[in-house]
């Protein structure tokens, strides 16, 4: 039994005893925010409605997950980010052996899968087969089958934790088949248990990398990802699911539906067809004056700059700077950079101007680079990037789940209302 097991057993009861004993019993009936009728009508922005103990979004900082900021975190591999996730610690060298063996062990995808995704029409796009692919395999929810067993409800976080790791174990060759089969890239790439999650998902992915610089990304890609607090689409979609005690499979793939929006995980697609639009029209990296007539017309047609803005963040992504920082290192002669890197020169001054101030984050979030770097390194099938930030998010989706059921938290449900029970209410 991997020791991350008995390591959120031990954290469980205390966790619950802190909300009960220092939260509820002292303030269950205090108000943490008040809802005006424009955050109604407005995507519940800025409304406070959920605990997400994983990770925090600090508008100027950024992500912190687990108290520590991200930067600090950029040199770790995926599966001790989820293991932090989990338990807020970062795993020692022995207990992170333990959770590889066992991601190891639940690797292979039943052949089923690949059959499924063999028979989707060949234009089907690739996030809809990453979603499908974990729906196939709903059939093997472990939390299922103990439910129907009659499992104690406070039993249900080690039953997703058991799917948790099903699912991840599988998720490299899930995503890596995606991309071969989809594009025509040839056989599967077996899985290599002498790698890591990361290390084999680049692999498997087969693309050239004889400096493992390609590798590097991909872990990093998968770090940065990993979680953002509760209440973005993909998240929110996954845990209000997974709330009705639909098993993780379910929620998973959920939380991916969200995630293939073009103003959620999608943008990092948008944002490279942006910056190829750039290179194309220009044929070489622009000048800033040219760069910032072609933003100017882009927002005079109505389109948004992919890439930029946040629902939370009111400073620069880390998750950016962190790339950036990569790119600097690795790509600085590769010209889809070069332009990532002047958008980023003109572009927040641009929209801190337009519509009259009316953009809350001027500035750019980590689908604005995360692509450019991708496409250095060969993987050019855009349409591809947001399966890769799947396999990330679904490392907090499952940490999320799995603390969620150890809470024993209940079925989420707000209350909505109609126009006329507003209109009612302040005609009193
Ligand atoms: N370009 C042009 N206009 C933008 C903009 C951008 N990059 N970002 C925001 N705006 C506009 C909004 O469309 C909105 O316009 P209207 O009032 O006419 O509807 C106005 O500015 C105010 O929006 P906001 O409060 O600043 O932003 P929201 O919280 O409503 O939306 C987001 C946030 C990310 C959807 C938005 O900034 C956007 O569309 N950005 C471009 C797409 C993108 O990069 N998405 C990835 C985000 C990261 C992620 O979740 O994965």
């Amino acid at each position: 039994m991997p020791r991350l097991r008995e390591k959120i057993r031990s954290r469980i009861p205390k966790i619950r005893a802190k909300i009960k004993d220092e939260i509820l019993s002292k303030h269950a009936d205090k108000v943490v925010c008040n809802v005006t009728v424009k955050q109604v009508y407005g995507g519940m922005r800025g409304v406070i409605g959920l605990v997400c103990n994983s990770s925090y979004v600090d508008p100027y900082q950024g992500l912190h997950i687990r108290g520590i900021p991200l930067a600090e975190l950029t040199d770790r591999i995926p599966e001790e980010i989820f293991y932090l996730l989990c338990t807020g610690e970062i795993p020692g060298k022995q207990d992170l052996e333990r959770l590889q063996e066992e991601m190891h062990l639940r690797s292979e995808v039943p052949e089923y899968v690949w059959n499924v995704i063999r028979a989707l029409p060949k234009d089907t796009h690739p996030m809809t087969m990453f979603s499908i692919a974990i729906m196939a395999m709903e059939k093997n929810s472990i939390f299922k089958e103990k439910y129907a067993a009659g499992m104690r409800k406070a039993d249900y976080w080690e039953a997703t934790l058991d799917d948790s790791l099903e699912i991840l174990a599988k998720l490299p060759a899930i995503a890596a088949g995606i991309y071969r089969i989809r594009y025509s890239m040839g056989d599967l790439i077996p899985y290599d248990k002498s790698l890591d999650w990361g290390g084999n998902y680049a692999k498997m992915l087969g693309i050239p990398d004889p400096k493992g610089e390609f590798a590097k990304l991909v872990r990093l890609y998968l770090v940065l990802h990993c979680d953002h607090e509760g209440g973005n689409v993909s998240a929110f979609t996954s845990r209000v699911v997974n709330s009705a005690l639909s098993n993780l499979y379910y929620a998973v793939s959920a939380g991916l539906n969200g995630l293939a929006g073009p103003l959620h995980g999608l943008a990092n697609q948008e944002c490279l067809k942006f910056v190829l639009s750039i290179q194309e029209k220009f044929d070489k990296a622009p000048s800033k004056k040219e760069l910032i007539d072609f933003v100017l017309s882009t927002l005079k047609v109505g389109k948004v700059i992919p890439g930029y803005g946040h629902a939370v963040l009111r400073e620069t992504d880390p998750r950016f700077t962190a790339f950036y920082k990569f790119g600097d290192k690795y790509c600085s002669k590769e010209e889809t950079f070069l332009i990532v890197k002047r958008l980023f020169e003109v572009v927040p001054d641009i929209l801190k101007e337009y519509g009259g101030g009316k953009i809350a984050d001027p500035y750019p979030n980590v689908d604005a680079i995360s692509g450019s770097l991708l496409f250095k390194y060969g993987l050019t099938m855009f349409d591809y990037y947001t399966v890769m930030f799947g396999v990330s998010r679904v490392l907090g989706f499952c940490a999320q789940a799995i603390m969620a059921h150890g809470l024993q938290a209940p079925i989420i449900r707000p209350k909505s209302v109609t126009n006329e029970w507003i209109l009612d209410k302040f005609k009193k």
